[in-house]
């Protein structure tokens, strides 16, 4: 559905550069969603196209553009009502990262980034869910390999965590927050072994 949403955001893009788009709500043609365009009311270009892909009434789909250039795609891919998915492209159209909620409220706390090859490399989250990254997830092969936090906000990573065929391997901690991991947790078979550090 992505794919024929960015094909429709292009042809809707070039139609409005080419003064073709009318204001209002357009495109019959067959299997194409309900498309509205938003102009800016001060340079007259298009900011945003609203689409209705399943025709059931209600928007499920914002392009939110800068002239002909798709800069964020905001995408209620269930229809509850409630948007799930952020698309942030770059200046050369490419996809940069995907945001999602991982509470499902609306709210994006989490944005995956892809490697050159497409799979993902990287998780940056939000743990407090007020838009600051404080933990990086990285992954190979589909999965996790280790991750950082900041677990007190004082923009240092205190907390790194590796992992071995995606599972929780061994947690490294700064507990005195001098800026030095000083404890490990290593996660074995046969239980959590604990050794200080220094
Ligand atoms: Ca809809
Ligand atoms: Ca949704
Ligand atoms: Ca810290």
């Amino acid at each position: 559905m992505t794919r024929t949403l960015l094909s429709l955001v292009a042809t809707l893009a070039l139609a409005a550069t080419a003064g073709a788009a009318c204001s209002s709500s357009s495109t019959d043609s067959a299997g194409a969603p309900a498309a509205t365009p938003a102009y800016s009311k001060t340079t007259g270009k298009l900011e945003l196209i609203t689409y209705d892909t399943n025709r059931d009434g209600k928007a499920d789909a914002w392009a939110h553009m800068d002239g002909t250039r798709l800069v964020r795609m905001e995408l209620d891919r269930d229809f509850d009502g409630v948007i799930d998915r952020w698309e942030h492209y770059d200046a050369d159209g490419a996809l940069e990262k995907v945001g999602f909620s991982r509470a499902g409220d609306g709210i994006p706390d989490a944005w995956a980034f892809q490697d050159s090859s497409g799979r993902l490399a990287r998780i940056d989250v939000s743990t407090r869910r007020d838009g600051t990254v404080n933990r990086r997830e990285y992954y190979e092969g589909g999965l996790q390999i280790r991750a950082e936090e900041d677990t007190d906000e004082d923009g240092k990573p205190d907390k790194w965590e590796t992992y071995r065929d995606g599972i929780l391997f061994s947690v490294t901690l700064d507990t005195d927050r001098d800026g030095r991991p000083d404890r490990r947790l290593t996660y074995l078979p046969s239980g959590v072994t604990s050794e200080k550090l220094r």
